[in-house]
């Protein structure tokens, strides 16, 4: 038996280490444990309910083992095994024929972070692509509007360290459900409530997160309506400067527009607030005095509040809050969002994705969010006539997924899927090609919920005829003919350009590195920010410039309740498809006997209003529609939502749902007004008894 070091790939802010243990005994290595590293600095020994089972992913008797043609209609899943040659030497011809006959941009590429390590996440797929011309993806379906709405505001995706929590006295957990989706910060922010911090949660929902409150030591949850806190954090800045709880110090020295603001937040007063969001005049104001009187005060968001049609408007306005306190200064204050962009600025992002390969050319781009018009031939520049698809499940993790499966279910597409399993995507391949587990192949790990980056070793390998993403590109560029040297690069030799001033071997050696931040801890406690005016913009000439208000606005979304009164007579209720279960990782899960049936079925939840007026009762079959689908789910009546407000949890199958859809068949494809992500939480529907 040996033991190997590596992390976690999934797409989670923890990058858990981990240690696999090996027996060489066997015919092939085999894995035969697989625990949490306990000297991991993050998370210190603990893995995840979707992970703690990862050995029964990799040997699952499900996974994919060899490529495989299909023989039956697409999305029918009727496939038989064939060799690598064979499918490699049909997908080079189909791609070769896609291309001379409509041009290169008539492939799609098509990939998320599903294995977000480095070789897996951009190892050779941009050069591949880029060298044949193929369309660019706008990979945005996860963390762009965020940062972006951040960037406007101070000028940088960067933030606090979240570990800097335990220094805080107040942590607000923004539109984050850190018990579920971040777990492993959950201690440090115990360690801070140890010293006497006081914890509120701001979500629509009454999550896990919430629940684990303790409101007798001075915790609290507040609860908007989806898509509103825009109009809160402005009625926030008006108590801020209302009540003279402004640092004006620090304002005056590294802020720009304070004086524009405070005009223009003058009106903003709480009452007018709470019409909108829901949250009583008083909650507000307290919460206000609260954020404007605790020192330090942290700010901790991720993802989720991003997933509305003006959620870069929400981030750029909440960013706002520790510039008008000050709290820049302070240890435990600021903002901390995803700290991926530090580790960012470690990468030669021209060494890996190499687009000199492009030689002039300038395809298209096609955001991932809208792949379902890409596919139904409505985006400009044609349609796509082959589709390229690895560590992603589009047809259940894209808004508007009805859309994607009817694109994916022409038949001049020729579609090639990379995977582990036959995902509700692979079902629709014309070829189908068996991908690693992250414990048979090295990689660099990143991190986007705390500062380390791991080296992941492989432990055993490849299972079946699999290959890494990698490995996957080298052959498709050997299949097509290629010659251009760097499509076969090694991976060693793509680490190495990837990662030009990060001694590789030492992170091999150590398991893991701490990337560079300030030793203080405080990145702009003497401002220095990156903006043009080197001050946080309170007021933007730039977003100005480029067609977005001026200074932080609460802009309705079309698609919500304040929005196109036509369409709220229709569809009354706001639906949220968030993360809900402990066992799944985005789509990644539902499908296992240990994940799927554990956590019961997709439902519809709703408040006991909502439900009476409906006639519903748990455990009935109600019928939730739109325009753009109709699905039949057993109803869960709670009280963890507002009325007005319907859950459909995210994660399922179509084989999961009664009629064969996914709760995407429902949500919005609505670009954000900038930043290039989707509005899937601005949603509107009914519910009905089926
Ligand atoms: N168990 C589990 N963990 C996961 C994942 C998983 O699928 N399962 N997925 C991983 C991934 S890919 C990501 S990106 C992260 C995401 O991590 P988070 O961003 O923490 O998670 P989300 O569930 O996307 O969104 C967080 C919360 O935002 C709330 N929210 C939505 N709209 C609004 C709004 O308008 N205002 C406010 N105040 N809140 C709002 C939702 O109700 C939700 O509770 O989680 C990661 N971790
Ligand atoms: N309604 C709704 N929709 C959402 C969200 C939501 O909250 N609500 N969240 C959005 C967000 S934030 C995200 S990030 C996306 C996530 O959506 P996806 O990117 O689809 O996420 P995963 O389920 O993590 O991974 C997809 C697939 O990658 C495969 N995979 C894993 N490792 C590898 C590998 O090394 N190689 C290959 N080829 N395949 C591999 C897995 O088997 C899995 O099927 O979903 C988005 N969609
Ligand atoms: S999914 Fe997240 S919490 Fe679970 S082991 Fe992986 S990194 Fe850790
Ligand atoms: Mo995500």
């Amino acid at each position: 038996m040996r033991t190997v070091v590596g992390a976690c790939h999934h797409d989670c802010p923890d990058s858990c280490g981990w240690i696999v243990t090996v027996d060489d005994t066997t015919p092939t290595p085999t894995a035969v444990k697989l625990r949490g590293h306990p000297d991991h600095p993050f998370s210190q020994g603990e893995l995840c309910p979707k992970v703690n089972r990862f050995l029964d992913r990799v040997y699952s008797p499900d996974r994919i083992l060899t490529p495989l043609r299909r023989v039956g209609a697409k999305g029918e899943g009727r496939f038989e095994p064939i060799s690598w040659d064979d499918a490699l030497a049909e997908i080079a011809t189909r791609l070769h024929d896609v291309i001379d006959t409509h041009g290169a941009e008539a492939i799609l590429p098509f990939s998320d972070a599903g294995n977000q390590s480095t070789l897996a996440l951009m190892g050779l797929s941009s050069r591949f692509f880029h060298h044949l011309g193929a369309s660019l993806l706008d990979r945005t379906i996860c963390g762009p509007t965020a940062g972006a709405g951040l960037a406007a505001t101070i000028g940088t995706k960067l933030g606090a360290d979240p570990l800097d929590v335990v220094h805080s006295q107040l942590v607000l957990l923004w539109g984050t459900n850190t018990r579920l989706t971040n777990r492993h910060l959950w201690p440090f922010i115990e360690q801070a409530r140890a010293n006497g911090a006081r914890i509120v949660v701001i979500d629509p929902i009454r999550t896990l997160t919430a629940e684990g409150l303790d409101p007798s030591r001075g915790d609290r949850f507040v609860q908007p309506l989806p898509g509103t806190d825009t109009a809160m954090v402005l009625a926030m800045m008006h108590v801020l400067i209302r009540d003279d709880l402004v640092d004006h110090d620090w304002v005056a020295a590294h802020t720009v527009g304070f004086d524009e603001l405070a005009a223009h937040v003058a009106d903003w007063t709480p009452e007018r607030a709470a019409a909108i969001t829901g949250v009583d005049a008083d909650v507000i104001t307290e919460l206000a005095r609260d954020y404007g009187t605790t020192r330090p005060a942290m700010i901790r968001t991720l993802i989720g509040a991003e997933h509305h049609e003006n959620g870069a408007m929400f981030f750029r306005t909440l960013s706002c809050l520790p510039a008008l306190t000050g709290s820049w200064r302070e240890r435990g204050g600021g903002y901390a969002r995803s700290v991926g962009s530090w580790q960012d600025q470690l990468v030669d992002d021209h060494a890996v994705h190499r687009p000199d390969l492009l030689a002039g050319r300038t395809p298209r781009t096609i955001n991932m969010s809208r792949l379902g018009e890409a596919l139904e031939g409505r985006a400009e520049g044609g349609p796509v006539h082959a589709l390229v698809v690895w560590s992603c499940n589009p047809l259940v993790i894209v808004p508007n997924s009805e859309s994607v499966r009817r694109g994916l279910a022409r038949d001049d597409l020729f579609t090639v899927v990379h995977e582990q399993f036959l995902t509700d995507t692979a079902r629709y391949a014309d070829i189908v090609l068996p991908a690693t587990t992250q414990i048979e192949a090295s990689d660099v790990v990143p991190a986007w919920g705390h500062l380390w980056m791991a080296w992941n070793e492989a432990a055993i390998p490849p299972v079946g005829e699999s290959c890494s993403n990698t490995e996957l590109f080298r052959r498709l560029a050997r299949a097509m003919g290629l010659t251009e040297p760097s499509l076969f690069d090694d991976d060693d030799t793509l680490l190495r350009q990837a990662f030009p001033t990060v001694d590789l071997d030492a992170l091999r050696r150590d398991g893991w590195m701490r990337v560079p931040f300030p030793d203080d801890g405080l990145p702009w406690a003497d401002g220095g920010f990156p903006t043009p005016s080197g001050k946080v913009e309170l007021a933007s000439d730039r977003l100005e410039r480029a067609g977005h208000p001026r200074l932080p606005t609460f802009v309705p979304p079309r698609e919500g309740p304040h929005g196109d009164p036509e369409l709220v007579a229709r569809y009354p209720l706001q639906l949220m498809t968030p993360k809900h279960h402990t066992r799944f990782l985005n789509s990644g899960y539902s499908h296992l006997p240990k994940h799927g049936p554990a956590e019961g079925g997709p439902f519809v939840e709703l408040d006991p209003a909502d439900a009476a007026a409906r006639g519903l009762s748990e455990g009935d079959l109600a019928r939730v529609w739109n325009d753009r689908a109709s699905l039949e789910l057993p109803v869960r009546i709670g009280d963890r939502l507002r009325p007005g407000v319907v859950v459909v949890p995210y994660g399922w199958w179509s084989a999961h749902h009664p009629d064969g859809k996914v709760g995407n068949s429902l949500t919005n494809d609505t670009l954000t007004e900038w930043g290039g992500g989707v509005a899937f939480f601005d949603t509107l529907v009914e519910v009905a008894p089926a």
